[in-house]
Parts: C-alpha cells; sequence; structure tokens
C-alpha cells in the first residue's frame, strides 16, 4: 500500500468544518486503489494567532517541508484585520514554496441551477491559472505620515522569470486539455503601463513557441464582462495574482456556488510541496452552523490525489460529488438546498462504497 504524508491546516471558520469532510472522502476514494494517507494537522490560523501573535510559527515551512502535499482549509477571522490573517498564513507558503501556479478550475455541473440563463450544464468548462507568488500580493510597501499627509504606497512585482513561468505553464495546460485549445491572457495594459505592458509582451513572445494554441488578450474589465456574456468560449485563462483572485470568485458564481470551487497551488517543478484548498474563504456568518458545503474542499482534495499520480482516485471522487450533485436531493443551502455539512459527506461517502 502506498501511505502518503498529507499536512493538514484547517485554518479558521468553515476550514475546520469542511477540510475533515473532504479528509474521509479522500481516504475513501483512494482506499479502492491502495493508497492511504498519514494526515499531520497544524492547527495555525487566527486562533494560534490570539494566542501566540502570529498565525502560524516561525519555524513553520521548516515543519511543512517534508511533507508530499498541503492540504488547507481557510483563512480569515472578524477579530482580525484580513491583511494580517492572509499574509500571516496562506500567502507565506504560496511564496515560501514556490507555488507559482494557481489552477482554479470553473465547471457548470449537471444538477447546478447557475445565475446565467444561457449555458447549459458542461457549457462552462475553464480553468483559471492564476500567478501565486508575485505581482499586486508582493507585498511591498509602506505608510508615511498621519492623519490628512498620510500616503499609502503598494508596489506590484512583475519579474520577467515569474511572468514566463506561469505564462509557459498555462499554455502546457491549454495543450493538454481536450477542449478549445485557446488560452485567454488577462491584464489592464491600457492603465498599467508598465507591469501589465510587459506581461502582455511576454505573453506574446512565448506564444510564439505553442503555435498550436490558439491566444487572445483581454482587458479585465472586458474579460469580466465576457465570462457573463459568454462563458461557454473560455478554455484557459491566466491572470496576475490579484486579477486571478477576483476572476475566479466571478467564475465561481456563475457555476453556481463558491462552496464548488477548488483550488490547487502547484509548485510544478515539485521542488517543495503544492497546497490544496477551496477557493472560499472562512465564511464566519455560517461558521459552527453545520452548513457549509464541503464539495469544493472534496473537489481540490481530487486535484491534489491527482497531482500526487493518484489519476484514479481523484476521478472517482470527482464522480462521487457530481453524482451527489446530479442527484440534488443532498446539496447544501448555497445550492438552494436545505442538507448539512454531514449529509453532503455522507451522501459522498455512500457514492464511494
Ligand atoms: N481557502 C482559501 C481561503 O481561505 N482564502 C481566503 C482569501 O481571502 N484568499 C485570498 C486569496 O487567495 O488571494
Amino acid at each position: 500500500m502506498k501511505t502518503y504524508r498529507i499536512a493538514v491546516i484547517p485554518g479558521d471558520g468553515i476550514g475546520n468544518e469542511v477540510t475533515p469532510a473532504a479528509m474521509r472522502a479522500i481516504e475513501a476514494a483512494a482506499q479502492r486503489f491502495d493508497a492511504g494517507f498519514t494526515w499531520t494537522s497544524f492547527p495555525w490560523g487566527s486562533a494560534h494567532y490570539v494566542e501566540h501573535g502570529r498565525m502560524m510559527p516561525a519555524d513553520a515551512l521548516d515543519r511543512l517541508r517534508p511533507f508530499e502535499a498541503i492540504f488547507f482549509g481557510a483563512v480569515g477571522d472578524p477579530r482580525i484585520q484580513d491583511n494580517v490573517t492572509l499574509n500571516g498564513l496562506l500567502l507565506p507558503i504560496r511564496r515560501g514554496f514556490d507555488q507559482y501556479a494557481c489552477v482554479r478550475p470553473a465547471v457548470l455541473y449537471p444538477g447546478v441551477r447557475g445565475p446565467l440563463a444561457g449555458p447549459k450544464p458542461g457549457e462552462i468548462d475553464f480553468v483559471v491559472v492564476r500567478e501565486n507568488t508575485e505581482g499586486e500580493y508582493a507585498q511591498i510597501g509602506g505608510i508615511v505620515h498621519s492623519g490628512s499627509e498620510e500616503v499609502a504606497i503598494q508596489s506590484a512585482v512583475f519579474t520577467r522569470h515569474g511572468t514566463e513561468r506561469v505564462i509557459r505553464f498555462a499554455f502546457e495546460l491549454a495543450r493538454r486539455r481536450d477542449r478549445k485549445h485557446l488560452l485567454t491572457s488577462v491584464t489592464k495594459s491600457n492603465a498599467q503601463g508598465f507591469s501589465m505592458a510587459f506581461w502582455d509582451r511576454v505573453f506574446s513572445e512565448v506564444a510564439r513557441e505553442y503555435p498550436d494554441v490558439r491566444t487572445e488578450s483581454l482587458l479585465v474589465d472586458a474579460a469580466c464582462m465576457d465570462l457573463v456574456r459568454r462563458p461557454q468560449d473560455f478554455d484557459v485563462i491566466v491572470a496576475s495574482n490579484l486579477f486571478g483572485d477576483i476572476l475566479t470568485d466571478l467564475s465561481a458564481a456563475i457555476t453556481g456556488s463558491l462552496g464548488l470551487a477548488p483550488s490547487a497551488n502547484l509548485n510544478p517543478a515539485r521542488t517543495f510541496p503544492s497546497m490544496f484548498e477551496p477557493v472560499h474563504g472562512s465564511a464566519p456568518d455560517i461558521a459552527g452552523r453545520g452548513v457549509a458545503n464541503p464539495m469544493a474542499a472534496m473537489l481540490a482534495g481530487a486535484m491534489m490525489l491527482e497531482f500526487l499520480g493518484e489519476t484514479d482516485a481523484a476521478k472517482r471522487l470527482e464522480s462521487a460529488v457530481l453524482r451527489v450533485l446530479a442527484d440534488g436531493r443532498t446539496i447544501t443551502p448555497d445550492l438552494g438546498g436545505r442538507a448539512g455539512t454531514d449529509d453532503v459527506t455522507g451522501a459522498v461517502l455512500a457514492q464511494l462504497r
């Protein structure tokens, strides 16, 4: 039996509800293929901050490094500024482990009623590749003076290395996917004449290496409009850290719910562990009520299985989730149902039996 060593960070809010649910589903899916897991849980997040003054210990990355993957829940707590929680936990892991390609699929699944009238299930099926280590999230800047004199500066960082590699990753994905072989690059280069014009230029250069992949470049405002007007036309989208984050909330909305959106923070060179998480945050408004949708975490688990090489188990887990969705009887309130997290978990486990 192959046993994978996985670090688990449930984090905050509903992260503590969806993560254990997804772990059960991941184990059940992999069992059939003789794969198992040793899960090591790290109680890092906002409670750790309240007690120790930091979201995770100073040696956190050293402790995470030996694992084959990290399974992450959510971060965010109304007691603490969001920039403190995010910059204290999630972002240092993404950056420190060079998880430069954040892969976020968006699919309208059978049984799910999205908000758009036109698209039928299966017709929306695209992936956003978000640059995950620099850009607008570089966290370089500062504040000087105070009162009416106060000045805040936040710089974005776009390196040739960082831009080129994520664009190349997206081209490779577009080439592999059995869809439209279309890669859309999203910037705001009409206004951001240095960083994003640079991104456009690198995109054109890399595109020459992939003559089999069609390309388009959209400004982010037009991309938002087109994701609503013609979501069926997209295949792979590549965007900067901030734009990728915004576009993937929009893509989760048009495919039914943030509760269905998974995410993989990949270190494609496998020099450090990759991290898998639902796109959604800690959802303090519903935390502790047992109604969080565990499906995004489960689908993130399927992405983890795929990355570990357990392709059959990944497909099995995804199919089990899709069957529960298509059946429609056991779905959480975000999808218009009345089921709780435990009900959905039970239904997915029953499909896996
Ligand atoms: N499960 C991911 C999570 O908790 N995300 C919270 C968040 O605010 N993320 C911002 C980002 O990914 O940029």
